[in-house]
């Protein structure tokens, strides 16, 4: 017989997306250039996500930019959030795009008609009783903060974000309570150019210039929980962490070792500064080695430790297997942060090392150093899907990642762990971050759209839409 997992009461069951991946209208309604805009999608993207140089400018003639019309959520919110509210959604998770609100980033007065696209956006969430969890900066940043300042290495972004952040809860104080500072905070450590709006240079400075931006996100982060609690007295602000949980390849202690430091590097850095309010004791060694001086002004230490996060939320797809000297044979592909092949588990079509019980681990591990809230803010398959010929989309392979990682959070929750909620990634099609295609999909609903722009945008249920609505419905007890 199945087993029956007991989720919360007011559990916020979801989905999530993010504005650069699905809005489109990159240049309407005042909306200025941002880093999203220009990348391509393809290769090229990925090249540039692994640090290849780039120019920061738009090449029409060689590339094609799906984000630029992305699924056209912008005309078409209503429709969308008509589905999500079908599907019984308590939440979803969205984003503000910064360049509509402050087109270039570093002007005083916001772009009045951007704000006023999100009014609507959230009127229409709450006319369904659809709760918004918003994330202010999701691997989108004005292109003129990139061009004109180089990104997060310059200190002055603390106050242009600070001015962004207090802008949104000014004005959406009595429509939404919770917030998510920076998307992935800690990806940055791997492609900082989607976080962070550079390319480091060259390797010796690159720790450096990373976690140098890292530290002004940080302290912008804190400004913001400090200004949300002023002025939405029920706000909960929470970090947003990719969370990937790193086994070593095998006992050899070196190797053991290995993936200890990874884990901390890689999973806890960032998130003992956001939640802990300080940078851990690992820290300093690693920065020793690695050349980096943090330029840490007056105040800073004191700010992050008086205003840490309400709540952690994550994202989970895989995890991470690791190994000292690993052969190139033994590397996986496709996985954008790196490690051996585990030889346990199936990988997506990408290379995602599909692993449930590594979600179980995440929230343990999570919650056993926290003792915070958790929020599992993205998790999903990446997949190429088929529309039959009489229109239906079988997507059972979905079906069972969600099915088994839905049960994973259900076994964590008899642990111990307090689980605020789950919005999947990708609740409806849309432009995949890593290779800013549209054929990576992962949502409930299809979006007929492909890789090359074409496709006429219509909306299809997928069967996978039918299972998490009675999902839902029963609060998780029917998986
Ligand atoms: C996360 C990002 C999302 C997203 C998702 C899936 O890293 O926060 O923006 O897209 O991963 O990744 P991808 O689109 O590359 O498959």
């Amino acid at each position: 017989m199945n087993k029956t997992y007991r989720f919360p009461e007011g559990f916020l069951w979801g989905g999530a997306t993010a504005a650069n991946q699905l809005e489109g209208a990159y240049q309407e309604g005042g909306k200025g250039l941002s880093i999203a805009d220009v990348l391509p999608g393809g290769k090229v993207r990925l090249n540039v996500l692994a640090g290849n140089e780039f120019d920061f400018e738009i090449d029409k003639s060689n590339y094609v930019y799906p984000n630029h019309d992305g699924i056209d959520f912008y005309h078409r919110y209503k429709e969308d959030i008509a589905l999500f509210a079908e599907m019984g959604f308590k939440a979803y998770r969205m984003s503000i795009a910064w360049s509509r609100i402050f087109p270039n980033g570093d002007e005083l007065t916001p772009n009045e008609e951007g704000l006023q696209f999100y009014d609507h956006v959230f009127d229409e969430l709450d006319k369904y009783g659809i709760e918004p969890i918003v994330t202010i900066s999701h691997y989108e940043m004005p292109l003129h903060l990139v061009k004109a300042y180089g990104g997060w290495k310059n200190r002055q972004l603390v106050s242009f974000f600070e001015r962004y952040a207090k802008t949104l809860f000014e004005r959406y104080k009595n429509k939404v309570k919770y917030w998510l500072t920076f998307n992935e905070i800690n990806g940055a450590i791997h492609f900082p150019i989607l976080s962070l709006g550079f390319v480091p240079k060259s390797e010796d400075t690159r720790l450096q210039h990373i976690f140098q931006g890292l530290h002004h996100q940080f302290v912008a982060s804190s400004l913001a929980v400090k200004a949300a609690h002023e002025i939405i007295p029920d706000a909960k602000v929470g970090c947003m962490l990719i969370y990937a949980p790193t086994y070593s390849f095998d006992c050899h202690p070196e190797n053991v070792w290995h993936a200890l430091h990874e884990n901390r590097i890689f999973n806890y850095l960032c998130g003992d500064v956001q939640v802990r309010g300080e940078y851990p004791a690992f820290a300093k060694r690693f920065f020793q080695e690695n050349g980096v001086e943090l330029e840490i002004h007056d105040g800073d230490l004191e700010l992050l430790k008086r205003y840490p996060v309400d709540f952690i939320s994550f994202s989970y797809y895989m995890s991470r297997t690791v190994k000292k000297i690993p052969s190139s044979e033994e590397m996986t592909s496709g996985n954008i942060i790196g490690g051996v092949k585990n030889p346990f588990l199936q990988a997506s079509d990408w290379g995602w090392e599909i692993d449930p019980i590594g979600l179980r681990i995440a929230l343990n591990e999570l919650y056993d150093r926290y003792q915070k809230p958790l929020f599992v803010v993205e998790n999903g398959l990446g997949a190429y899907d088929k529309v039959e010929e009489d229109g239906s989309i079988n997507d059972d392979y979905r079906i069972d990642y969600l099915r088994e990682h839905i049960k994973a959070m259900g076994e964590a929750i008899e642990d111990g762990v307090e689980l605020m909620g789950y919005t999947s990634w990708g609740c409806i099609d849309l432009v995949s971050a890593s290779t800013g295609e549209m054929s990576k999909r992962y949502g409930y609903i299809y979006v007929d759209k492909n890789d090359d722009g074409s496709g006429t945008l219509e909306r299809k249920k997928k069967k996978s839409f039918f299972w998490y609505k009675h999902v839902i419905s029963t609060n998780g007890r029917e998986l």
